[in-house]
């Protein structure tokens, strides 16, 4: 294992006497540090072997949300779901034909009469708040609305492997002209008494589905700056990716955005997916 620099491994040592979690070390260590998440657990884990046993251990590899890349599709009970690219860390899928155009279509009529401005979550104290940051309008839609909010959920949750109850509600949003949702992550940050509040309800948001419910005649393509990839909207096709790594610690590597819509408008659904049972 490659020894890290000294100040961290003081810091380290500080934390594990001040009785820290080994999970919420490892993150600010990603986050502050920029390790590598198996790098820094490892190095806290043998830190609290050696003189902090008394601490727990951080909690070990988990399940997450996942799609099977083995083929060019994927078999759900009612659609054949197309596999176009993978990329294995941060884990990013990209789907098509995983609605039709009806359903599409259909989503954005339910939707389109509830519009409002898209809000965030304050850092401060969790309630949601309009930021220039983000300039769509939206419409929040309950898991199991209507039928076809219903059939969408059962799809996605056969697709990703991951039970429907774990799911947020259904977000239709609307980009015009010139909106956009400038580079953010889905995760909740622990480390902020706003974000961490979420946390209360189902744990962390471990995935994310962004589903394209129209095409867009430029701009609007969802940008992952980390890691150079941006997905250009395709009516029925979606993006999944994975928002943590097997711990559930947050991944930088997410940050993502909706870019500007420059010609067009552009309709999307996202789901988010929680760790358990978000009820
Ligand atoms: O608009 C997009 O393409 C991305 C949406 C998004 O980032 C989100 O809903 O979290």
């Amino acid at each position: 294992m490659p020894t890290l620099p000294e100040a961290w491994q003081a810091w380290i040592t500080e934390n594990l006497a001040r009785g820290c979690a080994p999970a919420e070390m490892a993150q600010v260590m990603v986050r502050d540090g920029k390790f590598e998440a198996t790098l820094a657990r490892a190095a806290i884990e043998e830190a609290r072997q050696a003189g902090f046993s008394h601490i727990p251990a951080a909690p070990s590899a988990q399940p997450l949300p996942e799609v099977d890349t083995s083929s060019n599709f994927f078999r759900t009970p009612d659609r054949d779901v197309e596999i176009l690219f993978s990329l294995r860390a941060p884990r990013v899928v990209l789907l098509g034909n995983l609605l039709s155009h009806e359903e599409c279509d259909a989503l954005i009529a339910y939707g389109q009469t509830r519009l409002e401005r898209s809000p965030v979550v304050s850092d401060t104290d969790g309630k949601t708040e309009l930021h220039a940051h983000r300039t769509s309008r939206g419409a929040m839609l309950q898991r199991g609305e209507t039928e076809l909010v219903t059939r969408i959920e059962a799809r996605l949750a056969a697709v990703t492997r991951w039970p429907a109850e774990n799911g947020e509600g259904l977000q239709m949003l609307q980009y015009e002209k010139g909106n956009e949702y400038r580079p953010h992550f889905d995760w909740f940050d622990a480390t902020r008494p706003g974000p961490r509040k979420h946390l209360e309800r189902g744990g962390q948001r471990v995935g994310t589905i962004v589903m394209y419910l129209s095409d867009v005649e430029s701009g609007g393509g969802t940008s992952f700056p980390e890691i150079g990839l941006t997905v250009q909207p395709k009516k029925g096709c979606a993006v999944f990716f994975v928002n943590t790594d097997a711990y559930r610690n947050p991944d930088p590597k997410t940050l993502h955005a909706g870019e500007p819509v420059e010609k067009g408008v552009k309709y999307i659904a996202t789901k988010w997916l929680r760790e358990r049972a978000y009820v």
